[in-house]
């Protein structure tokens, strides 16, 4: 059976980081610890920290601004991460409670009901705990019979999430499954770092993926999917279970994310565009049947070098829409958040693509068509 792309929702936090109010931060921090290490710096033991610029993040990621589960937490120069309330066992756990927002928007604009949902797919670059899974306490928080998962592909866990769904519906394990992907990146991001500080924000996003038979006519049939993954530690974060254990116990700082950022775009650029042109020629479709791309929010400059080399010609905005400025990197949820925010204007038998590309390497590829 043909699934089809139904709905989506959205979630993010109330409160955005300007890049001024993330820069002043930083900046009062490297004073900080320059003024803290004079001595070392002048006897040229330690390093002086350098001064971060929201002109450079504009220009070498179009990040504007970002949504954060804690400003405060993020803006206090004495912390610099957000500051997360724990709560017992029987409340609805954080990342539950984003992706069940989205989850319940994604129901609402299909008109549906938990009763119609057969299986929760929650896909995310980290779950806050490893079990039970967050997808069954979305699934409980909802009402939904038959069963839920986690999954985790960094960037493309939503896409691959997707994909997943997509197959069993396919092989008619189910008719209809929803895929959250709630994306709590502040948590996981060194904001004393100035390579990395400006890059992430706080975001969740639910598709909803049915069989055919039940869809209506509404929706989005698919074209293809593809996934392909690639071995690299230029995108890494040694965070997980082990650090309790290991001796000496890694810095906090050893945990976060890090990135070869440079390599990454070199590496992950021309496997993309090869990926995305590779599946058009096995369609028989070229990129001019393309109506528009949502690609991957991590970085506009990669973003438009990858539409003007798989559209061979200038584009106009609206094919290859960006929310990285109002997002930042919102890791798997990137190109979701974009196909939730920018698919208006499509008549029956346009085509499309999601194509979500990140740490791993990994990639992915959904080509949609208008119903
Ligand atoms: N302010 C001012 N100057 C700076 C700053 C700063 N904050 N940071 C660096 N500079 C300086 C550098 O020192 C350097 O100076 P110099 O030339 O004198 O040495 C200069 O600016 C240029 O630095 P870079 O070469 O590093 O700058 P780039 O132009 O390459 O831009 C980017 C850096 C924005 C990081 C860019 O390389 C990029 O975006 N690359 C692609 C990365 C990417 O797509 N990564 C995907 C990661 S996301 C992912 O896969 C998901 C992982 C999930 C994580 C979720 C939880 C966190």
């Amino acid at each position: 059976m043909n699934a089809v792309i139904r709905s989506t929702g959205l979630w993010h936090p109330e409160e955005t980081v300007s890049n001024d109010e993330l820069v002043e931060c930083f900046n009062a921090y490297v004073e900080k610890f320059n003024a803290e290490h004079a001595d070392a710096i002048e006897r040229g033991v330690v390093e002086p920290l350098n001064a971060s610029s929201t002109a450079f993040i504009e220009k070498a990621s179009g990040i504007k601004s970002r949504y954060t589960i804690d400003k405060a937490g993020v803006l206090d120069v004495e912390r610099m991460r957000p500051s997360v309330a724990p709560r017992p066992n029987e409340e609805i756990s954080l990342m539950a409670e984003a992706g069940l927002a989205a989850a319940k928007q994604a129901l609402e604009n299909a008109g549906r009901d938990a009763k119609d949902v057969d299986a929760v797919i929650c896909s995310a670059t980290s779950m806050q705990r490893t079990y039970p899974c967050i997808a069954i306490e979305i699934q409980q928080a909802l009402g939904i019979e038959g069963f839920g998962y986690d999954m985790s592909v960094a960037c493309s866990s939503g896409t691959f999430g997707m994909i997943s769904a997509i197959n069993m519906i396919k092989t008619g394990m189910a008719k209809s499954v929803l895929v959250v992907t709630p994306e709590i990146t502040t948590p996981q991001l060194n904001f004393r770092d100035r390579d990395s500080h400006f890059i992430f924000g706080d975001v969740a996003v639910a598709v909803l993926i049915e069989a055919e038979d039940v869809a209506g006519d509404d929706g989005w049939n698919i074209l293809s999917n593809r996934m392909i993954t690639q071995y690299s530690n230029n995108i890494r974060s040694n965070f997980g279970f082990l650090n309790a254990s290991e001796t000496p116990e890694p810095a906090f700082e050893e945990r976060y994310f890090v990135q070869e950022g440079r390599k990454v775009f070199k590496e992950v650029c021309p496997m993309v565009i090869e990926l995305i042109l590779t599946e058009l020629g096995k369609m028989k479709l070229s990129p001019a049947d393309m109506k528009r791309m949502w690609l991957h929010q991590a970085n506009i400059n990669m973003n438009m070098m990858i539409a003007k080399k798989v559209y061979d010609r200038d584009f106009e905005p609206h094919e290859a829409p960006v929310v990285l400025d109002e997002f930042a990197n919102i890791a798997g949820a990137g190109s979701l958040v974009a196909f939730h925010r920018h698919h208006d204007g499509f008549e029956s038998g346009d085509k499309g693509l999601i194509c979500s590309f990140g740490a791993g390497y990994s990639a992915g590829t959904i080509f949609l068509e208008k119903r």
